[in-house]
């Protein structure tokens, strides 16, 4: 869409107007423009959501040493360090028995961060605002016009229902797989795709922990997973058939059939409590190239799709959002385009080795399927990898350092 095709979009350059437009006020966005404000960059963040829906989301919470040591760095840590625990055990049950891997040792001694995404969101959003960073909730892009040349526009619905124009040198579009970033590519962009066959009901359970490990089932009914979140909240997840509800089940049903995969009756029973959010996420994964199309850059699940079976996707958003912000600091201040122009490449490298984790994840802990395949065959193999990972050393270093890099 052109600035001519939206006549009602008025322009105000005193108002709405920034070097970068950043669309999206999740980990990805929030670190970039805080990243941007510190190195005095003019910028905005619009987020079509209100700032409590924002900050209420509940979805991640593993972080890996990396992107804590990015927000170290960046001085967006204190809510981790005062809030964070460490994590670096994790506990895989199958009908062989059970055994734990202490990914932490085994690694290269770095555990993960355990604090939950809106926690983090709250913490980024106090820190942009008491900096004095421009964002505008109930404000949603629409378009992104013009992206090839020197001053791209965003066509913005604000709250009100007005719709506004705002040029910008850059736009990032941090915006999650839905947003206008990914619909305003040109034709010739590619999105690799994969759907894995597979859905999750995920589970937020108002009841601490069951164990202190994080616990991945392999049960002939389907996987089940339990992560801890807080000392008082427990993520837990049930595979289900893709297509169903998450409603569909009552608190009593999936307290039972957590019971049943993850073998409470002999590994020690699970701490029941309200199940306070649910969800059923499909596993899929999907890769945008290049991430860069002239002034639009992708950042975060906008970027990359990754399903949450390694706990990959915020940890990749916080990585590429900081390698954006160095960037584009070097281009607005230094006058040095040069990590702009890499910013694609380097940010694929992370993406894809991060896609083939989380896919030998999935392989690992599902029957995944396979019309006309040999289902025992694959059963078969799935064994034989648990047994590789319960007793090759090499193996085990290899899955540590996996688990826990990007
Ligand atoms: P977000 O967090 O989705 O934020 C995008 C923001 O953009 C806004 N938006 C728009 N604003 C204005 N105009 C528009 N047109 C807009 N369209 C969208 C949205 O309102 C939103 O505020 O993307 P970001 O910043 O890229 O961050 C990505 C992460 O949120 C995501 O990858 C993770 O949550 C994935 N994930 C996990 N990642 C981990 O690293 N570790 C985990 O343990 C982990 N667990 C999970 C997860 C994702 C899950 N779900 C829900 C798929 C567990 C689950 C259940």
């Amino acid at each position: 869409m052109t600035e001519s095709e939206s006549p009602e979009a008025v322009c105000d350059p005193g108002s709405d107007s920034a070097d970068v437009v950043i669309v999206g006020a999740g980990p990805a966005g929030l670190v970039l423009g805080n990243i941007l404000l510190s190195h005095g960059v003019d910028c905005v963040v619009l987020e079509r959501a209100a700032r409590d829906s924002v900050e209420g989301r509940a979805r991640a919470g593993f972080l890996v040493p990396h992107t804590v040591r990015v927000l170290e760095r960046n001085g967006l840590d204190t809510g981790i360090r005062r809030r964070g625990r460490e994590h670096g055990v994790c506990e895989f049950r199958t009908e062989d028995g059970r055994f734990r891997l202490d990914y932490r040792l085994l690694g290269r001694g770095e555990p993960h961060t355990v604090y939950p995404q809106h926690d983090l969101v709250a913490d980024l959003l106090d820190r942009y605002l008491d900096g004095g960073g421009r964002i505008r909730f109930g404000a949603e892009a629409v378009a992104v016009s013009d992206a090839d040349g020197p001053t791209p526009a965003v066509t913005v619905r604000e709250a009100d229902g007005r719709p506004v124009l705002r040029r910008a040198r850059y736009v990032a579009a941090c915006d999650g797989r839905h947003g206008v970033g990914r619909r305003s590519l040109p034709p010739g962009a590619a999105r690799h795709h994969r759907d894995h066959g597979v859905s999750w009901l995920g589970l937020l359970a108002e009841a601490p922990p069951s164990l202190d490990a994080v616990g991945y089932s392999v049960h002939p009914r389907g996987f089940a997973g339990h992560m801890a979140r807080s000392a008082d909240i427990t993520r837990y997840y049930l595979q289900c058939a893709p297509g169903t509800r998450a409603d569909a089940w009552s608190d009593d049903h999936v307290w039972g059939e957590l019971a049943l995969r993850m073998r409470a009756s002999a590994y020690g029973p699970l701490v029941s409590g309200p199940i306070v959010r649910r969800a059923v996420v499909d596993l899929e994964s999907d890769v945008i190239e290049p991430l860069r199309h002239g002034s639009l850059f992708l950042v975060g699940d906008a970027a990359a799709l990754i399903s949450p079976s390694a706990a990959k996707g915020a940890n990749l958003a916080v990585l590429e959002a900081e390698i954006l912000g160095h960037a584009l600091v070097d281009d607005l201040v230094h006058g040095d385009p040069r990590a702009l122009d890499r910013y694609s490449e380097r940010c694929l490298a992370h993406i894809w080795r991060a896609q083939e984790f989380s896919r030998w994840m999935i392989r690992l802990l599902h029957e995944l399927p396979d019309p006309g395949g040999d289902s025992l065959f694959r059963e078969r193999l799935r064994y034989a990898r648990l047994a590789a990972l319960r007793d090759s050393a090499s193996a085990q270093h290899w899955f540590a350092e996996n688990y826990v890099g990007i």
